[in-house]
């Protein structure tokens, strides 16, 4: 059954929490909640990655996630480190978690691979081609489908290459990130094509309420010129349930969210779905 990887953002500017949860027990409270509400997974990290942020100080990113993953790796949740820094990665590690997340696929940092190789955890490698202030200027493809395959492919011959166990590499489009408009839906009606070059056969889909399910579900702006308008943030749960409802339908190993009721519910209905199409009860 397809995991839920719950999204728990211990950032002050996080574009779809407003930076709620930042001090650390707020966060905690909120980890604890995901889980209870269906998250197999929490996510936990310390710098934005949304269109234009800045990085953080590498010092106030670990001091922002670690009391937070500390405490939930100590509750016993599976505790996964959303972090382009192999520091950070090695310190989350070390305080419980069990996944490294790293939305640069080990370009960011050249330590990455060693690192997550000595740790031996999983590690998901996302596609993603440059740094949130620039990425949308590298957003263009020919064909968006096997540009992404074909560098995720380069990432693993390069992780692997580093010691990383092939068996450990979960792989992940990268929606959003230089990625925008269709090109986000061409990689997921083709997943299977990235699954191709997962060596572990296991790919992660962050589809949650980002910008192209906006641009997708337009509302009338009837109280102003009275055209279609792509739909806010904080009404794009829906849609990312639909989502998550046709990656699980595809097999996908996890979908990170925010809402993770919903994603269960989805999820579970998917299995019903299958099971009873296999004939079990
Ligand atoms: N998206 C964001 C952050 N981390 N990690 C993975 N593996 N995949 C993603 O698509 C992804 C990610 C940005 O979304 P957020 O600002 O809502 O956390």
């Amino acid at each position: 059954m397809t995991l839920v990887m719950g999204i728990l953002n211990v950032t002050p500017d996080s574009f779809s929490d407003g930076g709620r949860w930042h001090a650390a027990d707020a966060a905690v409270a909120k980890g604890l909640e995901l889980a209870r509400e269906g998250a197999d997974i929490v996510d936990v990290g310390g710098e934005s990655t949304r269109p234009g942020a800045e990085r953080v100080e590498p010092g106030e990113e670990v001091s922002r996630v670690l009391p937070v993953i500390e405490a939930l790796a100590g509750e016993g949740l599976t505790v996964s480190i959303d972090t382009m820094r192999a520091r950070t990665a090695r310190a989350a590690v070390d305080a419980g978690a069990r996944i490294v997340n790293d939305v640069s696929g080990g370009l960011a940092d050249a330590d990455m691979a060693r690192i997550v190789a000595e740790l031996e955890c999983d590690y998901v490698a996302m596609h993603w081609r440059a740094h949130s202030t620039r990425m949308d200027a590298q957003a263009h493809y020919g064909d968006v489908v096997s540009e992404v395959r074909d560098e995720l492919a380069a990432r693993v011959d390069a992780l692997v290459a580093a010691g990383i166990e092939p068996a450990r590499i979960v792989l992940d489009p990268g929606l959003g990130f230089s990625k925008v408009g269709t090109s986000n839906w061409e990689l997921l009606a083709h997943l299977e094509q990235l699954r191709a070059v997962a060596p572990s056969g296991r790919i992660l889909v962050g589809a949650s309420r980002k910008r192209f399910l906006g641009a997708t579900i337009t509302r009338d702006d009837r109280e102003g010129d009275g055209q279609a308008k792509p739909a806010p943030a904080r009404i794009r749960d829906h849609a990312t349930t639909a989502v998550t409802t046709m990656c699980a339908q595809q097999g996908v190993w996890a979908v990170r969210v925010h809402d993770a009721s919903a994603a269960r519910d989805a999820v579970q209905v998917v299995s019903a779905w299958q099971n009873a199409r296999e004939g079990q009860r």
